[in-house]
C-alpha cells in the first residue's frame, strides 16, 4: 500500500453506530486509499465550492493536543483550505514522518508536495510568508512587536497551567486519557481496551515526568492556580470589548493562546467548569477563535482592525502587566538557562544540537532554570523555544524607525516588560524542523 498523504483523505463505512454506548461506536471508521477518480467531486459542487478541487494541507494533530490547538486556530482564522488526522497507525505517519523526525510529536503539516513541517511555530512561520494576505499580524511595528510577544507568551508561558489543570485531577486526566489514546489509537481503533490502556500510559509517563521536568509540585500547584484566577479575571474583562486580543482582527498571538486555554483549559473537565464559572467571556473567544467567520456575535460594533498602539485599552495593558510580570521570570531564566549552556562549551559549532539531553528531542532541555512564579520558586526544564520565539520580536524591533522604536520602549515600561526589552541571545536559536534533525540549532557565532 502506498504511503501517499492521500492515504486518508477519504474516510468510508461509519458502521458501528449500534455500539454508541461504548467506544466501538465512535471508532467504526476505515481509513482506504483513495485516488484522484474517487476523490472526485460532482461538477455542480465545483462550481459552487472551488476551495473543494484544491488539495488540502493535512494538519497531523490531534483535539486533545495541546501545541495541536495553535495550529488549527491559525489555519480556521487563515482560511485556509486543511484536513485533520490524527497520526493513530496510518502509514504515512509511521513509515515517513515518525522516522524521519526520529521522535513523535504533533503537530506536523503535510504540505501539498509531499514535504511536511513539524513545530507550530515553523508551521506558522511558513504559512505567514506562502500567505501573506489576509495577515495574521498587524503592519504597525509596535503592535507587531507585541503580536509575536504574544506568541511567545501563549506557546510556552501557559504550559504549567494547561498540563497541572489537565493532569491533577481525576475527571479531567480520565476525559484526556480517553481522547489521547483514540488520537494514538493503535493497531485497532475499535478495540477500547487499547485506547485506554494507550491514554493511561501517556498519563503516567507525563505524571512521572512532571514535577523534575516543569516544576510541577503540591509547592508550585497554588502559585499555578493563583497565575490562572487572575489570567481568567483578566482575559475575560478584555473580550467584554474585543472578540480577539489585539482588537477586532484575529492574529498569530490569539492562535498561540488557544492552545493551553482551547487544548487544556476549555476543555477538560475540571478547569472547564472554572473557565465558563469564572470567565464566560473568555470561554466564548475559544469558540470565536474555533470558527471562520471574524465578526462576533456580541461585539458588531468593533471595526475588523487591529488597536493602535497609541491607544491601548485599559484591559489589556492590564493583562499586558500579568504576562509581563510572570511570564518575564520564565523568560529571564529560560534566557539565563541558555547564555549558561553556550558558556559551557563556547565553540560549538554552527547547526549543533540545543540540548543537554539528546534523548530527548522533542523538548530540548537545555538545563534546569530556576524563576519565581506568586512568590513559589519554580524548578524546571529551560527549552529553546522561548529564545527563538523572542527572535521574532528583536527582528521587528531592529527594522523599526526611531520613533516606533521609542514607542515600542515606552510600552514595554509601561507594562513592565523591560526584560523583552533587554534581552538579545549571544547566538541566534535557529528553527530547523522542516528537514532533519527537526531541532532547534545553534546559529552563527556573531563576528
Ligand atoms: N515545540 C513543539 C511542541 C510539540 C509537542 O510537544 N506536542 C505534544 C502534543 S501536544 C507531543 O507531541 N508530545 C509527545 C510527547 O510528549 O511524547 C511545537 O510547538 O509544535
Amino acid at each position: 500500500m502506498s504511503s501517499s498523504r492521500r492515504d486518508f483523505l477519504k474516510l468510508t463505512g461509519t458502521t458501528g453506530i449500534a455500539g454508541i454506548a461504548g467506544i466501538a461506536g465512535v471508532a467504526g471508521a476505515t481509513v482506504v486509499a483513495s485516488t484522484p477518480a474517487e476523490a472526485a467531486v460532482p461538477k455542480s459542487l465545483t462550481d459552487r465550492f472551488p476551495s473543494w478541487t484544491d488539495e488540502p494541507y493535512v494538519h497531523w494533530a490531534g483535539n486533545v493536543s495541546l501545541y495541536s490547538a495553535k495550529t488549527r486556530a491559525y489555519l480556521v482564522k487563515k482560511g485556509l483550505h486543511f484536513v485533520e488526522q490524527t497520526p493513530g497507525s496510518t502509514d504515512r505517519w509511521k513509515k515517513v514522518i515518525n522516522p524521519a523526525m526520529g521522535y513523535f510529536g504533533i503537530p506536523v503539516l503535510d504540505l501539498p508536495d509531499g514535504k511536511f513541517i513539524s513545530d507550530t511555530t515553523a508551521i506558522i512561520r511558513y504559512l505567514e510568508e506562502k500567505h501573506p494576505e489576509p495577515a495574521m499580524q498587524p503592519t504597525d511595528p509596535v503592535m507587531k512587536a507585541l503580536t509575536w510577544l504574544l506568541f511567545n507568551f501563549g506557546t510556552e508561558g501557559l504550559f504549567l497551567n494547561a498540563q497541572h489543570y489537565r493532569w491533577s485531577f481525576e475527571d479531567s486526566a480520565n476525559f484526556a486519557a480517553l481522547d489521547i489514546g483514540r488520537a494514538l489509537a493503535t493497531p485497532n481503533p475499535n478495540d477500547a481496551a487499547a485506547i485506554v490502556k494507550s491514554g493511561r500510559n501517556f498519563q503516567n509517563m507525563k505524571l512521572a515526568r512532571f514535577p523534575d521536568e516543569v516544576g510541577i509540585t503540591e509547592k508550585t500547584i497554588p502559585a499555578i492556580e493563583a497565575f490562572n484566577a487572575l489570567l481568567f479575571e483578566k482575559l475575560d474583562l478584555h473580550f467584554r470589548y474585543y472578540p480577539y486580543i489585539l482588537g477586532g482582527r484575529p492574529s498569530v498571538a490569539d492562535a498561540a493562546m488557544m492552545e493551553a486555554i482551547h487544548a487544556h483549559l476549555a476543555r477538560d473537565i475540571h478547569p472547564a467548569v472554572i473557565m465558563k464559572k469564572t470567565a464566560p467571556v473568555l470561554f466564548r473567544w475559544t469558540e470565536t477563535m474555533s470558527r471562520t467567520a471574524n465578526r462576533d456575535a456580541e461585539l458588531p460594533h468593533v471595526p475588523p482592525e487591529y488597536i493602535t498602539s497609541d491607544n491601548l485599552p485599559y484591559p489589556l495593558v492590564d493583562f499586558l502587566r500579568l504576562v509581563c510580570k510572570d511570564f518575564g521570570a520564565q523568560f529571564a531564566a529560560t534566557a539565563k538557562a541558555y547564555e549558561d549552556w553556550l558558556a559551557m562549551e563556547p565553540d560549538r559549532p554552527e547547526g549543533a544540537t540545543i540540548t543537554n539531553d539528546p534523548g530527548a528531542l522533542n523538548r530540548q532541555a537545555m538545563g534546569k532554570m530556576e524563576y519565581l512564579l506568586k512568590g513559589v520558586k519554580v524548578r524546571r526544564d529551560a527549552w529553546p523555544d522561548v529564545i527563538n520565539m523572542h527572535q521574532y520580536v528583536l527582528e521587528v524591533v531592529e527594522a523599526m524607525n526611531d520613533s516606533d522604536k521609542a514607542r515600542w520602549t515606552e510600552v514595554m515600561k509601561i507594562v513592565g516588560g523591560e526584560v523583552f526589552l533587554e534581552t538579545r541571545p549571544s547566538r541566534p536559536v535557529v528553527i530547523k524542523k522542516d528537514q532533519k534533525p527537526y531541532q532547534f540549532v545553534l546559529g552563527p557565532k556573531a563576528g
